[in-house]
């Protein structure tokens, strides 16, 4: 046992929506599937493998941010505060910030795949002993139950790194900011990591990784969604594709048929054509401006903004003005 961490888990009394993913794979206009599907225990370790990639150059360059400025979050952030991190996946940019930061009381790690979470919670438990830390299994689309465990007065600083942000549609991650509001409570800070645009070739080299592990992460929704609903998906049957949707400013994945194929969904059959998609992913880009835009509207200040020597990525330091 370790005295320093509690365990929580909303995913074993979660009502998995099975009925949700069968009409979101029927959507006439265009098949698809949650992108938080991703992460199941494979899943998990391949993003882990995706964000140590020379290509996928948000992971390194939010770490690299966050080193550079540590004595700003010091300064800038309070000590003895509760570090609530939403989608936490690897330890490394928490440990970073638990280093930086004044006597930090108490860390929440959230994260949607069960042994991941466990895993990594226990290293920062033995890593910083005098740091109480809560690892609570739920998907952010659970915060109403997240917060029923969260409240107490300490001062509070969100931690939503790695722009997880940008697989929300807009009006989603405008809701998702107001949902950790609640959780944060009034004066309190949120250290948030977004996506920049920038070369189309470099944002889209990032999601067609020459050693394939992205097309590997795509395919394995589909394991998931076997699992899940038992489906018959056969992931050889399907190719990888990303590309930046320059209309709608984000990269786009989907899983392109090589065939046309009758699937079955257990009690539904789905077809799908040869060339047909199943759109697994969105990953919005945004310009800084454009962002704080988004974080104004939902209630917050910007407290600071820091990037990187070429642009690539944002780090905004901002605080709840209203709640
Ligand atoms: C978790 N999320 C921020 C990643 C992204 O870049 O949108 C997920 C990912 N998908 C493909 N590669 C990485």
């Amino acid at each position: 046992m370790i005295e320093n961490l509690d365990i929580y888990n909303f995913k074993e009394d979660e009502h998995e929506d099975d009925s949700e993913i069968i009409s979101d794979l029927k959507n006439s206009d265009q098949k698809r599937i949650n992108s938080k599907h991703f992460y199941d225990k494979k899943g998990s370790k391949l993003f882990d493998m995706i964000s140590e990639l020379k290509e996928y150059y948000p992971t390194r360059t939010e770490i690299e941010i966050i080193e550079n400025q540590k004595y700003s979050f010091r300064k800038k952030l309070p000590s003895n505060a509760s570090i609530i991190e939403f989608g936490s996946g690897s330890n490394k940019k928490i440990k970073k910030l638990l280093n930086a930061l004044n006597n930090p009381k108490e860390y929440i790690s959230i994260d949607i795949s069960y042994d991941f979470l466990i895993v990594n919670a226990k290293e920062i438990a033995k890593k910083f002993p005098k740091v109480n830390v809560k690892a609570i299994c739920a998907d952010l689309y659970q915060l109403e139950s997240i917060n029923k465990i969260i409240n107490d007065n300490s001062q509070k600083i969100g931690f939503f790194p790695g722009s997880t942000i940008g697989n929300f549609s807009q009006n989603d991650a405008k809701k998702l900011l107001i949902g950790f509001k609640k959780i944060l409570g009034k004066n309190s800070f949120l250290i948030i990591g977004v996506d920049l645009r920038k070369d189309k070739k470099v944002m889209e080299k990032a999601y067609n990784d020459s050693k394939g592990i992205t097309a590997k992460f795509n395919k394995n929704i589909l394991k998931v969604i076997n699992k899940k609903i038992g489906s018959k998906f056969n992931i050889n049957n399907f190719e990888h594709k990303a590309y930046f949707n320059e209309k709608k400013k984000r990269i786009e994945m989907h899983l392109v048929s090589r065939e046309n194929q009758n699937i079955s969904l257990k009690d539904h059959d789905l077809k799908i054509r040869k060339g047909e998609s199943i759109h697994t992913e969105n990953s919005h880009k945004y310009s800084a401006a454009e962002f704080e835009k988004l974080v104004i509207s939902a209630g917050y200040k910007k407290i600071d903004f820091l990037t990187d020597k070429k642009n690539y990525f944002g780090v905004f330091f901002l605080k709840v003005v209203d709640n």
